[in-house]
This record gives structure tokens, C-alpha cells and sequence, in this order.
């Protein structure tokens, strides 16, 4: 379900992003999707279908990259075959944009791309969004630094996600272009606790005594799965209830380990990668987000906007989403006592939960709907291209 205002100015857009199970990814995905339903043609151009597209979405249509496997190549040089990739496309179907996500190597690619097409007399600007690792943690290795400022600055246009990750870059970057702030979205139709549907489906997760808490993630280390584990330990204790665990990846093994450890594995439901997150997210009563760093918190915005309040970290862009003891609770990092503590009270009072998620959802829908992002997008677009139409000579 999308929103089915129309745009101003139909673009053709090509789109880039890791397509797997990343947030960054969701967010390309999503947005693709949105601006189709707005009258754009979008091309996904990745190395394989996002997750998160069904293949039946009108204007829509998605280009894989493939690298090639020469057996000279110890590394496949998959930007290579990205930049080749998009310029191919940009050409055949007259692309007025490219947006890529993640600035690392995609910015690059781009780039390559646009001087390809300019030596045909093609004008190709492109925007890259930045979505968190890029800079917090890639693109501050000393490797990638001077590559991925190269990118930025060679952007036609450059978004963050949240502003503390836009201070970030320009504190770590210090580019010579402007960072813009449009902060990621959900769309609150697709994102809604529906009653009916609860109430099918929660009796496969929790018994009518047992609160549910929820985590979705990658597994990255940066996650901090193992916390969850630590305070869903520590609640267990007080009161009667089950963890449901959505996502894969590099720490569900230490994870499992804590759990058995604890003795509470029959509790936890390693529910592993799914994509009807929309459907599961509003079954439970609480989100927990321990993570390290987080330049957004997309997972908490999508459970918020599934009236579901989070406990996370102050960390990143998450107290741009979360309004401490409002819409969500935060605390430090690491501090898996008074996450289990703040969750114990807050499952305890029926009161204060079913508010919490209340504004949770009006958080979601006042200020992080797609209805009110996308136009941020469309607006960028129109600036960047007449921008880049006018510096042509
Ligand atoms: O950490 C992840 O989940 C992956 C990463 C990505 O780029 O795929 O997520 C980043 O982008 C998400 C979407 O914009 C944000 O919601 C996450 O906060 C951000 N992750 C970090 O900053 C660690």
C-alpha cells in the first residue's frame, strides 16, 4: 500500500543500493517503491533483486549487475561492472538522475558513470545518500577516507538520514559541498497494528499471560545482540515472558550461546530473516535496539509506527526518533541493568505501555511518514538536476 499522490514532475530515476537485508537497503527499496506510486519510472540497478520488491510493482523495473569471475581477478571488480552497468542503463532508458545509498563504492561508481556519459554529450547527475557505517565506521577507515570524501564531494547532491550523521561527516569529512538532512521514513498504511490480525497471529509467539518482546536486525556486531539476550534474562526473571528475534547474521551463534547459557533458550524464537516484518512487528509489546551506534533506528521507526515503543541507546540519530520516557526509552550503551529495569516498569504499568506506543505511532505518523518524505526527495531531485542541467555548457 502506498501513497497515490502524484508528482509534479515524472523523472526517471536509477536506483543503487546493497540489496540484501540492510537498512540501507530497505530504505532504497522503499523509497523506489513511493516514487513509482508518485508517477516516476524507477530502475533498480543492483546486483540482485531488493528483498523487498515483489517484481509486480508498475514502473518498476530492475537491471542486476554481474561481475564477472575472470580468474585473473583475486578481488571481482564489482564497481566496475556497477559503473558500466549504470551507464548502460542511464543511456538506453534516458535517466535524468542516478540515487545511489551507501556512499561506498556506489558514489564512486556513479561518478565513473557520469564521465562515461558525458564524453557522449549526456548529462548524468547523481545524489548519494549516506546511511551510517558508510562514515561512522567504513568510511572512517583511513583506507576509504580520502575515497569516500572523494564521492561525497563529487556528488551533485549529498542527503544524511539523521543530522547527527550529517554532523558527523562534516566533522570527520569536512566536505566542500552542503550535506541536506531527510530522515528515513515508513509508510504508516503498510506499518499499522491491525486487531484482527494480532490477535490471529500472537497466539504463535506468546501466551495470553506473556508479554513479547521484539528485535530486528542484521546481527552485526555493532547490534549488540548478546545485550538483548542480557536484558530479555533479566526481565524473564520478573515477569512472564518471550523474545521473538527477526534478522540474521555474524553474532546469532554468540547469541544462541548466551541464551542457552541462561537457560532461556525455549523462551527465545530465533525467528531468522523475513519479510513480513509489517506483520510481525505489531505482535509484540516492546522493542529492544542495544546498539552501539545507530545513525537512525529504522527498526524502531517501523515498530513505532506498529504503536510498539522501543528501549534504545542514546546514541546517533536515535534521540531525533525517540523522545526519552514519551515515545520510546533511552540509555546508555551497555547498560543492560537499566534497559531490564526501564522494561520490568514499563511491562508492569498497562497504563503507560499502551500510551507510550500511542505516541510512538503519532511520532511515526506526524513526522516519518512517506507522504511527508518523499517530497523532500522530489524536491532535491528537481534542485540537482536543474542545478547539473545548468552548469552544462
Ligand atoms: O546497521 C545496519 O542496519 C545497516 C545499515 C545499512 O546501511 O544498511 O544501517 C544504517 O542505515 C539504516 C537505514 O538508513 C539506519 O536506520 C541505521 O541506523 C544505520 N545503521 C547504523 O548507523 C549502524
Amino acid at each position: 500500500m502506498v501513497s497515490n499522490q502524484k508528482a509534479a514532475t515524472p523523472r526517471r530515476i536509477g536506483i543503487t543500493c546493497y540489496p540484501t537485508y540492510g537498512g540501507s537497503g530497505v530504505v532504497a527499496t522503499e523509497l523506489g517503491i513511493e516514487l513509482a506510486a508518485r508517477g516516476h519510472d524507477i530502475h533498480f540497478i543492483t546486483s540482485s533483486q531488493p528483498f523487498r520488491l515483489t517484481g509486480r510493482e508498475g514502473n518498476i523495473h530492475f537491471h542486476e549487475v554481474s561481475v564477472s569471475n575472470y580468474p585473473l581477478f583475486e578481488y571481482p571488480p564489482y564497481d566496475l561492472a556497477l559503473a558500466t552497468r549504470m551507464a548502460e542503463v542511464a543511456e538506453f532508458y534516458n535517466l535524468d538522475l542516478l540515487h545511489v545509498h551507501y556512499a561506498i563504492p556506489h558514489s564512486l561508481s556513479a561518478l565513473l558513470a557520469r564521465q562515461m556519459l558525458a564524453k557522449r554529450g549526456r548529462t548524468l547527475p547523481f545524489i548519494t545518500t549516506l546511511h551510517g557505517t558508510d562514515i561512522t565506521l567504513v568510511g572512517l577507515d583511513r583506507s576509504y577516507l580520502p575515497i569516500t570524501r572523494f564521492g561525497i564531494e563529487e556528488s551533485n547532491g549529498v542527503t544524511a538520514i539523521s543530522n547527527d550523521l550529517r554532523r558527523q561527516t562534516d566533522q570527520a569529512f569536512a566536505p566542500n559541498r552542503p550535506i541536506e538532512v531527510i530522515h528515513n521514513f515508513v509508510n504508516c498504511d503498510f506499518y499499522i497494528r491491525r486487531p484482527e490480525q494480532v490477535a490471529t497471529l500472537r497466539p504463535h509467539f506468546a501466551g495470553p499471560q506473556e508479554r513479547l518482546l521484539v528485535h530486528l536486525s542484521n546481527f552485526r556486531p555493532v547490534k549488540r545482540v548478546q545485550d538483548v539476550i542480557e536484558v530479555f534474562a533479566r526481565v524473564v526473571r520478573q515477569l512472564p515472558a518471550r523474545l521473538l528475534l527477526i534478522g540474521d547474521g555474524p553474532d546469532r551463534s554468540a547469541a544462541e550461546y548466551l541464551a542457552m547459557r541462561y537457560g532461556i533458550h525455549d523462551k527465545v524464537n530465533f525467528a531468522g530473516k523475513q519479510d513480513n516484518v509489517n506483520e510481525l512487528l505489531p505482535l509484540a509489546d516492546l522493542m529492544l535496539l542495544p546498539s552501539q551506534m545507530e545513525s537512525f533506528g529504522l527498526a524502531a521507526l517501523e515498530a513505532m509506527a506498529c504503536g510498539v515503543p522501543s528501549i534504545a541507546t542514546r546514541v546517533g540519530g536515535v534521540p531525533e526518533l525517540i523522545d526519552d520516557g514519551i515515545s520510546g526509552i533511552l540509555r546508555e550503551v551497555g547498560d543492560v541493568d537499566g534497559m531490564a529495569e526501564a522494561a520490568v516498569a514499563l511491562l508492569q504499568n498497562d497504563d503507560q505501555l499502551q500510551e507510550m506506543g500511542r505516541a510512538a505511532r503519532r511520532t511515526a505518523q506526524s513526522r516519518f511518514c512517506a507522504s511527508r518524505i518523499i517530497p523532500q526527495y522530489e524536491e532535491f531531485y528537481e534542485r540537482v538536476i536543474a542545478q547539473a542541467a545548468g552548469a552544462v555548457v
